[in-house]
């Protein structure tokens, strides 16, 4: 009680030093957008052609060291609506949806929070993984547009597989594809919500780009130049890395005519890959820029917050990797802009955040209390980072968390081990093991930022200080729960999740 009592005020404070009264309370727009990592101008990408997203960052703070929960769709997007790490529940896949599970029947989303408070929440696009959409999440029915994910035949997926090809170059409209869709319907939603000026909105708009297969209109290609694409600097795992820790880039491998059957990928594709990257980013910048000026041309942007997030980062081919699924900096540290009224614009923190910090920010913000009871009776996982907007210098974490969990196969082991991971200013620890085995039979990964920005080597050994320092943070929190399953309880090993697998992305190693 204590607690909800001081973050009502905290937030009565802001909303008065903003002007905001109870009958005018601010509205919120959120836009997730996927697998998108800082590669973006404002984030100091010289190659980048993101000058909406740009624009938008200049409009308030930019997060230098924001960081993902778990680096696959499913799991982000629980930890941001759900305010809850994904060892805290137990959920790391793509497959297993929250009320499915007893404990979390009833567990209170932040789209459900906003409702209780009186706000029209509506989600377009991907906010959760499609699969595990929630619907009491939103006012009205979760909107996905319709059409094909291809304008070339030719690139479609063969008759009965999944994947078409990595990239496209369409001649087409943006709206040709979802996001174009997307952000027209997002426009209609704010006129819409333009013509009921007393009723909040939490509108989220969640674009797929630059998400593979990356497609999007030739004009986005056509903003770069082959020859200004980098290929990742260092292309080795890490040395002295658990053989398990890196990805094995199972999704990019299941797309159709690739030039290899197995990575490394010839340089020209490497780059070629890299360059449709770039291209859907700036296909989906456009997007939201459009949305942005939709609301600034309505007159809803003076009493709007805006929030971009990406739902993780993305190998290009560092350390030989493509795709997301591990706890390495480039898979992990993601993009989030936070901007509106009463807060400066132009400003940057190098403050550590995580994405469950943005549920109780945007509660402060809008001037709620947390939900009574939390997520499963457990309490948020974040905090409000609403003091980095008033002080970009201030702190709200000394550390930030994460995890992925790994099958290690060996002749005759078959573990289901869990990496958490801890990253400080300069120092990410992985601590792999299964949950409950005891500390020492851990295998742990320490990379220095300072010294080895591109992590190639496991400097654990090295370091038996900072191993114990960052251990001892890990060990504030409660063991990371093994991985839940529909019939409420954790699954009791490897064996059992073999014979269930239906799916190649059954431990989050697909979308
Ligand atoms: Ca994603």
């Amino acid at each position: 009680m204590r607690k909800i009592t001081k973050q009502l005020f905290l937030g009565m404070f802001l909303l008065g030093e903003l002007g905001f009264s109870a009958t005018n309370k601010p509205n919120v727009l959120f836009i997730a957008v996927d697998d998108l990592k800082p590669v973006l101008g404002c984030y100091g990408d010289k190659v980048a052609k993101t000058p909406n997203i740009d624009k938008l960052a200049a409009r308030g703070m930019l997060f230098e060291k924001a960081y993902v929960n778990q680096a696959v769709c499913g799991p982000s997007r629980n930890s941001l609506m759900l305010g809850i790490r994904p060892q805290s529940m137990g959920l790391y896949d793509l497959k297993t949806y929250f009320r499915d599970i007893p404990v979390y029947s009833n567990t209170v989303t932040m789209g459900q929070t906003f409702k209780k408070s009186g706000y029209e929440v509506e989600g377009l696009g991907k906010i959760y993984h499609p699969s595990l959409n929630d619907e009491p999440s939103w006012s009205v029915k979760h909107w996905e547009p319709k059409g094909e994910a291809y304008a070339i035949e030719a690139n479609r997926p063969p008759m009965g597989e999944k994947k078409g090809t990595t990239t496209e170059a369409g001649e087409v409209e943006d709206n040709y594809y979802a996001d174009g869709k997307i952000a027209d319907e997002a426009v209609v939603r704010l006129k819409q919500f333009k013509a009921k000026p007393d009723q909040p909105f939490l509108l989220m708009v969640g674009f797929h780009k630059p998400h593979l297969p990356f497609v999007s209109p030739k004009k986005y290609w056509d903003l770069y130049n082959p020859a200004d694409i980098q290929l990742a600097e260092f292309r080795t795992p890490p040395e002295g890395a658990p053989a398990y820790a890196p990805t094995t880039s199972g999704e990019i491998m299941q797309y159709e005519k690739l030039p290899v059957d197995k990575l490394p990928f010839p340089d020209d594709y490497a780059r070629h890959l890299i360059h449709g990257y770039y291209a859907a980013a700036s296909y989906t910048d456009a997007q939201v820029g459009k949305v942005v000026a939709a609301l600034e041309e309505l007159g809803l942007a003076e009493n709007t917050f805006i929030v971009l997030w990406g739902d993780h980062g993305w190998h290009l081919g560092d350390h030989g990797m493509w795709c997301k699924h591990t706890n390495y900096e480039q898979a992990t540290r993601i993009p989030v802009l936070i901007s509106g009224p009463g807060i400066k614009p132009g400003q940057r923190t190098s403050a550590l955040i995580e994405t469950v910090d943005l549920y109780p920010t945007l509660l402060e913000l809008t001037g709620q209390a947390a939900p009574e009871t939390g997520i499963a009776g457990m309490g948020l996982d974040g905090k409000s980072v609403v003091p980095l907007l008033k002080d970009p210098s201030q702190k709200v974490n000394d550390v930030v968390f994460h995890a992925y969990p790994r099958a290690e196969k060996t002749e005759d082991t078959k573990r289901k081990l869990i990496g958490r991971a801890v990253r400080n200013d300069r120092y990410r620890l992985v601590e792999w093991k299964e949950p409950n085995d005891p500390a020492e039979k851990a295998a742990i990964e320490l990379y220095d930022y300072q010294t080895d920005p591109l992590e190639k080597k496991n400097l654990a050994k090295e370091n038996p200080q900072v191993v114990a320092q960052l251990r001892a943070e890990l060990a504030k929190l409660p063991e990371a729960k093994p991985q839940m399953s529909d019939e409420g309880s954790p699954e009791s090993g490897y064996e059992k999740k073999e014979k269930k697998k239906k799916k190649k992305d059954k431990t989050g190693d697909g979308e």
